[in-house]
């Protein structure tokens, strides 16, 4: 495989023992590049995850969707003689203290540019004696590689995507079946939901299923039978013309290479192609710098000088609603768009794309101060949105509220140069009725 995609966390030499493979943010068997890297020693490999109790304000709904992937999970590699095991607790503790345990010589784990996982890799590689790689198995182009800094916007990252591409949009090699059948793991997936400290009142959603053959079929009829009109259609609210991939992206249930190869194999107008893939590669992955290479991408000092200087400069300006967390959650502003895109969200897990950047910009306008807006976005998307927690949702909020990947606009009150977006814009766009008469009968 192109050792490119791997870093090296510690400066440790190997020992013998089995490789261990931390499976975090890349929750699949197939199309797995940190598991084809482990099992590339030539060792037994061992898969593990670490659950932990809490993880950025995820609930039930994202919990449950997870945990019956991960199940999966095990029976896909148990078909490959691979062994899983679940652990509880903090990555921290307990990887180091399993590599003890089962004397295993290496370890490797996938790429996450978020504060938190840094944090536990940072803590882990000062406590283990052996060679320790990150292998980046979600984004095409490794993110370390794809730029060296934090890019201005769209159109900085893309002509350095579009040059590595055709290195790395590769097919990928078969998983090879070790020899030996692993020993029975009695992972405790019946009783660990009395572990979580989560909230268990937000549903769970019945509308996608979890897990990587679910994220495969929904690939295929998204090709099948929408691919072609997205660049039409995607936009409008009313119509379910995108893929539906994040949830399944976010928790690594699919390889977005896997996604990007599809889409480039089959025969669908280049068009549709090109627009799709912009969205899947060059948007997802400048979430994935701006996360990697801003260490305050979820507060405003994450924002570039001209939005700051600017939303600073109306900082004081009068605004004509102003909302707290309970109207905002519970969707009752005077806004039936806005209070309609927001139930989308706590009914369904995903508001839709258009909707979000209108949602989280109308948060700006409408709360206290910047702080606040940014808080208030953050915490309703991590807590309802299926495909949240996750450096598209950073982003994308940083976008709409902070100017982030943005230029500045035509200057107004509390926005200043910030893009602006209207309820007239919308109806301009799409039927603003039938989406607020659908979402209030869901
Ligand atoms: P499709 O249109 O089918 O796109 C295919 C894939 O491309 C998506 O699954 C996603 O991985 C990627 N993609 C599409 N649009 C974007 C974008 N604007 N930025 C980065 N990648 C993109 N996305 C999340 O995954 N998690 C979030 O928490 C999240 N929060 C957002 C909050 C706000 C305020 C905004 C403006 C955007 C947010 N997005 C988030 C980005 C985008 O809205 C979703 O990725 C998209 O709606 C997912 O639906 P889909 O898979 O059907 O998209
Ligand atoms: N990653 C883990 O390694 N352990 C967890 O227990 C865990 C829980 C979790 C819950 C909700 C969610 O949205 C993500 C969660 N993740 C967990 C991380 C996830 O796989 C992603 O890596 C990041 O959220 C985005 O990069």
């Amino acid at each position: 495989m192109n050792l490119k995609r791997i870093r090296k966390l510690n400066n440790k030499e190997a020992a013998d023992g089995p490789v261990i493979y931390w499976m975090s943010r890349d929750q699949r068997v197939n199309d797995n590049w940190a598991l084809i890297y482990a099992q590339e020693f030539k060792r037994p490999v061992i898969v593990l995850f670490c659950l932990v109790p809490e993880f950025l304000g995820a609930t039930i709904r994202q919990y449950a969707f997870m945990l019956k992937g991960l199940q999966e999970v095990e029976k896909g590699l148990l078909k490959n003689n691979i062994p899983f095991h679940l652990l509880i607790g903090y990555p921290e503790i307990e990887i180091p203290k399993f590599i003890e345990k089962n004397r295993a010589g290496i370890l490797v784990t996938d790429f996450d540019p978020l504060r938190i996982k840094r944090n536990w890799k940072d803590k882990i590689a000062k406590r283990i004696k052996m060679p320790f790689y990150e292998v980046d198995a979600h984004n095409i182009v490794p993110c370390w590689l794809a730029s060296d800094k934090k890019e201005f916007g769209a159109y900085t990252l893309r002509p350095k995507i579009n040059r590595l591409l055709p290195e790395f949009l590769e097919e990928f090699p078969k998983l090879s079946r070790q020899k030996q059948r692993p020993v029975r793991i009695n992972n405790k997936w019946e009783t660990l939901i009395s572990y979580l400290k989560i909230d268990f009142n937000v549903k769970e959603v019945d509308w996608l299923k979890p897990g990587e053959k679910e994220a495969h079929k929904t690939l295929k009829n998204f090709i099948d039978k929408r691919l072609n009109d997205y660049p039409e259609l995607r936009n409008d609210p009313n119509l379910s013309a995108t893929s539906d991939l994040s949830s399944y992206l976010h928790f690594g249930q699919i390889s977005a290479q896997r996604v990007g190869l599809e889409i480039k194999k089959s025969s669908a107008a280049k068009k549709a192609k090109q627009v799709f893939l912009e969205e899947l590669i060059v948007r997802k992955e400048l979430s994935d710098n701006f996360c990697f290479y801003e260490p305050n991408y979820d507060s405003v000092s994450g924002f570039p000088d001209w939005a700051k200087q600017t939303l600073i400069a109306h900082k004081k300006d009068k605004r004509k609603y102003l909302y707290t967390k309970e109207p905002l959650e519970n969707g009752q502003t005077h806004d039936d768009l806005w209070n309609a895109a927001q139930l989308e969200m706590v009914k369904t897990g995903k508001m839709h794309n258009y909707m979000r950047m209108y949602w989280a910009k109308k948060i700006l306008e409408w709360t206290k101060s910047l702080e606040q807006a940014l808080e208030m976005a953050i915490y309703l998307n991590d807590k309802y949105e299926l495909d949240g927690r996750d450096p598209n949702g950073y982003t994308g909020i940083a976008w709409s509220i902070g100017g982030v990947h943005d230029r500045a606009w035509q200057e107004r009150p509390v926005f200043g140069k910030i893009r602006y977006m209207s309820y007239n814009g919308c109806k301009s766009k799409f039927d603003v009725k039938k989406y607020i008469v659908v979402q209030s009968e869901k």
